[in-house]
């Protein structure tokens, strides 16, 4: 199913010249034989044209900082930006203390006009001090809004008041919408500070049980993490935090402890990931919890990392048993499902994430791509020296780090970490272009005009990605299947999660109601010509 340069030229034919030049580097067709090839990633979408990105706000109080259970999370603004990031998530957790999670809640400052014309800072500061009276949190984050910044609230004086008032940490982010070009910058912004005033606030010297380890970048959609821990902690690993599915500031606090981390969501997280290495001597490791043989792999690098007999061979007995307990199950959907074919757009990782699940249900996936990712992702981390940095990226704080005098220690001594590197990712990420076949394409920030224009061309039977699409897709006559709230199902990660997911594909496929529709290609004649009185035209 390779697509040609011609057939790409024209659809990229359509645009008007400067959106052309623009697109056309934000799209490649996967050929093995050019030895670099490079995309354009992480630049401003064209104004105008209709793309699925978020913005900084949604991806600092949106992705990182919402599934923080017992922390309460306050909007800084008009009722609007938290409303809509109400929950929307499906971010799940559960507590041993019901009255310590506050997942459930909206908290806002509705900013109202007067607030604009007069200044935001009392009424967030009163907030503060109701959130305290009533939730009693462990921490309370405020987040800013576009108008918070435009106005000039001062955030961070606030929340340093409001913390000395009552003795509760309050963290300010700046992370107004137009921070950057899209949720990622959110993203940093967030890490910068739960690095700077979380990790590492607690006490604990060593972590309480055997081989403890972090997750980083793994957010409990659906139930994905919980999955994730049944099988992690059923071979011995101990569990000191989860960044931030299910997560709390109580476990943060000591995620210095562990010994690995585990960085499932590379987009979101790789800055914490890079600190902990820098501060504490930890490195980390990719893993891909998301597939049968994602879930083995990583399974095995982490027993390969620790490298004791015993965990090797437990994990070997995990393994062993639980997909011979799924195989016949995904078996029985792959009759239904293989042969198929697969766009696959997601954010900033799932996009290459659920390419293996899908293969091992038979489905191949012709496009993939990003809405927000950066080059790395889809290039690999050797690229970082080479990217840019534009006005954009400039926009957001470095943290440096350097290492904790009292708390570095480094975990592997550099001569096992170079046997160890040659052998499994630690600190690395290769993308998600070296395991696409060749002809396939890879596009990044894809808008609403190439989507229809690529279903046309590829007649893919199955389109995965989020709300902000679905039901154009499926107007078009093609099963829509959402990767970000994964459409009221889950877990889709670790062993059940991959039966869940073929269930549901499967399902998608089965049902009757496309025989109900007529895609518009289907309807519309191919030619279309009158006859005049000189002839055909
Ligand atoms: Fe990471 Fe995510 Fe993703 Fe992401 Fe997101 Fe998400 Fe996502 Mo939606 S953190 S980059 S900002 S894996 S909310 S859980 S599904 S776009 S691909």
């Amino acid at each position: 199913m390779a697509v040609t340069e011609k057939e790409l030229q024209e659809i990229l034919d359509q645009y008007p010249s400067k959106v052309q030049k623009n697109r056309t580097k934000h799209i490649f067709i996967k050929d093995g034989a050019e030895s670099a090839q490079v995309i354009e990633a992480n630049t401003r979408t064209i104004p105008g044209i209709i793309t699925n990105r978020g913005c900084a706000y949604a991806g600092c109080k949106g992705v990182v900082l919402g599934p923080l259970k017992d922390m309460v999370h306050i909007t800084h603004g008009p009722i609007g930006c938290g409303y809509y990031s109400w929950s929307t998530r499906r971010n799940k957790a559960k507590s041993d203390d019901p009255t310590q999670n506050f997942l459930n809640y909206c908290v806002s400052t509705d900013m109202q006009e007067s607030d604009i014309v007069f200044g935001g800072e009392k009424k967030l500061a009163k907030v503060i001090d109701e959130v305290v009276d009533i939730f009693h949190p462990n921490c309370i984050t405020v987040s800013a809004t576009c108008p918070v910044g435009l106005i000039g609230d001062d955030i961070s004086a606030v929340a340093r008041a409001a913390e000395s008032r009552h003795g509760v940490p309050v963290l300010a982010f700046s992370c107004e919408g137009y921070k950057g070009v899209s949720q990622s910058a959110g993203h940093h912004i967030a890490n910068n500070i739960l690095m700077e005033r979380v990790i590492g606030a607690g006490e604990a010297e060593k972590a309480a049980g055997k081989y403890p380890i972090n997750i980083l970048g793994e957010y409990n959609i659906g139930g994905d993490s919980w999955e994730v821990e049944r099988v992690l902690k059923e071979i011995g690993y101990t569990v000191v935090s989860v960044m931030t599915g299910d997560g709390s500031y109580e476990e943060l606090k000591n995620a210095h402890t562990a010994e690995l981390n585990l960085v499932q969501c590379h987009r979101s997280i790789n800055y914490i990931a890079d600190m902990l290495e820098t501060k504490y001597g930890t490195p980390w490791l990719k893993v891909n919890f998301i597939g049968i043989q994602g879930m083995c792999e990583s399974l095995r690098n982490m027993a390969l990392y620790f490298g004791d007999e015993a965990l090797i061979a437990k994990t070997e007995e995990v393994i062993a048993r639980e997909v011979a307990r799924i195989e016949p199950l995904i078996e029985q959907y792959k009759k239904i499902c293989d042969g198929k074919t697969a766009f696959c757009f997601v954010g900033g990782s799932r996009g290459h994430h659920y390419q293996g699940l899908f293969a091992e249900i038979g489905i191949e996936t012709v496009l993939a791509g990003y809405e927000f990712a950066h080059r790395d992702d889809y290039e690999g981390r050797q690229v970082i020296p080479t990217i840019k940095t534009d006005a954009d990226t400039k926009n957001i704080p470095e943290l440096h780090v350097s290492a904790d005098e009292q708390r570095f220690r480094l975990k592997v001594s550099p001569e096992k970490m170079e046997e160890l590197k040659q052998k499994i990712p630690l600190s690395d990420y290769a993308g998600m272009a070296v395991t696409m076949k060749d002809g396939s394409i890879i596009v990044d920030d894809l808008n609403h005009f190439e989507t229809e224009e690529f279903i046309k061309l590829l007649k893919p039977d199955i389109f995965a990605s989020g709300i902000k699409d679905k039901y154009v897709i499926q107007k078009m006559g093609i099963p829509a299947k959402q990767l970000h709230s994964y459409d009221y199902s889950g877990p889709y990660a670790g062993f059940n999660g991959a039966v869940n997911f073929a269930r549901d594909v499967s399902m998608g496929f089965a049902s009757p109601s496309w025989n109900y529709i007529v895609p518009p290609w289907q309807d519309e004649p191919l030619l279309t010509g009158t006859v005049t009185e000189e002839g055909v035209a």
